[in-house]
């Protein structure tokens, strides 16, 4: 077999875009994934320099046997673009595409938008990767045979699209932890943990993969399924062992949803950063109705360094509460907020306004109930149908919309209106409310809190 070079990325366009620039876990293990089948492998990402002659460069210079690039939906345009200037300067390059577009979509409306992507990649890619990485270096000739074997492959033969079933993993920690080595905390400009220490560096994590819950609005199910898999604490414990002590990591953002439904798992990766001194300041984020959080379990994790927990809440009325398939009362959490609090656990609670039949009277609830909470930080967004979700098909059926142009899709943006509210006016609505927290009028309702924005 040739070892072959391969540059794994998220399109280089999107990096202009207002989001934070955490390294990318999911490129991270596919890294790990490659690197130990013998292939040489390298990760573009959010630490990259965004200046497109650079990237030229880049590609003309190292002239990639294959290019793997990370595609979100709201990245469509930008990873065509980025496809581009590929081609442009290294034609034989074999590129395919993966991540949460492609995963989430039909794979023919993907092979319609992507005419020069050679290969596309749906669900968790650790075990087919490297499979297409081998069969690629061998240039095998009866090549749709050997592709069927591949897990979530989609390809092109003619006229016609293959595409085979995605498998998931079953044991998560087979495939170790992400490649750090290609993407060092430092060189990534990601904030820290508030409440954390002035020092050191911040990094991702992940403790599980899946998701059982069924909103509307996501179709996460379709990466990771809906079968929550946990890797061991041990091997937590040691990734983020490793973090503290050669990257000079102190923040960590646990960022799986279903980190803390799972008491045991809380407990032993708790006391196992208590047992092992790792003094770092992490966050993570509340699963659905925060059922699974007792007392005990949040003292614990306040005194193993948790300093915030991210709830979606979404919604403040339980009837749209119910629609959107978000699990607990607006009571029953505000209670568990009350008890996050209480432990000395800050809250950053996230809110969508303009769901799908929600009046202006319903939108005010939940801007009211976001301004009650307890809590350190409210967000609000509007929903956005991705695909793979609910929401997509409803939007579908109300505006007999066939096909959504996901070169244009706006993650801040609906591309019609959703609610009984009128877009303007939901925007009106959405503006005024981000104002009254930027000029501190929010900092009022929550009398002796910190506000993080
Ligand atoms: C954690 C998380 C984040 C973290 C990212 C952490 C990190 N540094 O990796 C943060 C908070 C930064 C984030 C931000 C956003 N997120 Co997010 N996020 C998630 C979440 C909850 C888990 C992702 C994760 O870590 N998965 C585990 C890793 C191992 O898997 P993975 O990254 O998907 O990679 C695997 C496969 O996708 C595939 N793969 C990935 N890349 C590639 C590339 C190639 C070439 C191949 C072959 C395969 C492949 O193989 C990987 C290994 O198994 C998912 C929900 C979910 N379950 O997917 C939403 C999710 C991915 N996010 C989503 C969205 C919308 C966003 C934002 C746009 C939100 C916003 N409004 O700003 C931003 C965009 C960020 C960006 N990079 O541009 C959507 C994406 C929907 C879509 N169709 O695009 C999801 C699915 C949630 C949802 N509600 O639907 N997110």
């Amino acid at each position: 077999m040739v070892r072959q070079k391969v540059l794994l990325m998220v399109p280089i366009t999107s990096l202009m875009n207002r989001i934070p620039r955490f390294p990318d876990l999911g490129l991270g293990y596919l890294a790990t994934a490659i690197k130990d089948s013998g292939d040489n492998v390298s990760i573009r990402s959010w630490n990259m320099n965004p200046s497109v002659r650079d990237f030229k460069r880049h590609i003309k210079e190292n002239r990639f046997d294959i290019v793997g690039i990370k595609v979100f939906t709201k990245d469509v345009a930008a990873a065509k673009k980025t496809i581009r200037i590929i081609r442009s300067v290294s034609p034989d390059t074999v590129i395919v595409i993966g991540g949460p577009h492609p995963s989430t979509s039909e794979p023919e409306e993907v092979m319609i938008d992507f005419p020069e992507g050679d290969f596309i990649f749906r669900g968790e890619a650790e075990i087919g990767l490297p499979v297409l990485i081998q069969h690629i270096s061998e240039s095998r000739k009866n090549s749709s045979e050997d592709l069927k074997e591949i897990p979530g492959l989609v390809w092109r033969e003619g006229d016609t699209v293959h595409s085979n079933l995605p498998i998931l993993i079953p044991d998560i920690d087979n495939f170790g932890m992400p490649l750090w080595d290609l993407m060092t905390p430092k060189t990534y400009k990601v904030p820290g943990i508030p409440g954390g220490p002035a020092h050191g560096y911040t990094a991702p994590i992940i403790v599980t993969r899946g998701c059982s819950s069924r909103c509307m609005y996501c179709a996460a199910h379709k990466i990771n399924g809906r079968k929550v898999r946990s890797r061991s604490a041990k091997a937590v414990v040691e990734e983020i062992g490793l973090l503290y002590d050669k990257y000079n990591v102190r923040h960590l953002a646990i960022m799986d949803t279903g980190f803390t439904q799972n008491e045991n798992i809380v407990t032993e990766i708790c006391e196992g950063l208590l047992k092992n001194n790792l003094n770092i300041a992490w966050d993570c984020v509340g699963y659905e109705d925060l059922a699974s959080l007792s007392e005990d379990m949040l003292k614990l994790m306040k005194s193993a360094g948790c300093k915030l927990l991210n709830v979606g809440i979404e919604s403040g009325s339980d009837m749209i509460r119910k629609q959107i398939k978000k699990q607990g009362t607006t009571k029953e959490i505000f209670k568990k907020i009350q008890l996050i609090k209480d432990a000395g656990i800050g809250i950053r609670a996230y809110f969508m306004l303009g769901f799908p039949g929600e009046t202006k009277k319903e939108i005010e609830d939940t801007i009211n109930y976001a301004f009650s909470l307890p809590a350190e930080s409210v967000q609000f967004d509007i929903p956005c149908p991705h695909p793979g979700t609910e929401l997509l098909d409803y939007l579908k059926e109300k505006y007999s919309a066939k096909r959504i142009d996901w070169g244009r899709f706006d993650v801040y943006k609906s591309p019609y209106p959703l609610s009984e509210v009128s877009s303007k006016e939901l925007y009106r609505m959405l503006k005024k409310v981000r104002r009254r927290i930027l000029f501190g009028l929010a900092r009022r309702k929550l009398t002796g809190l910190r506000i993080i924005y």
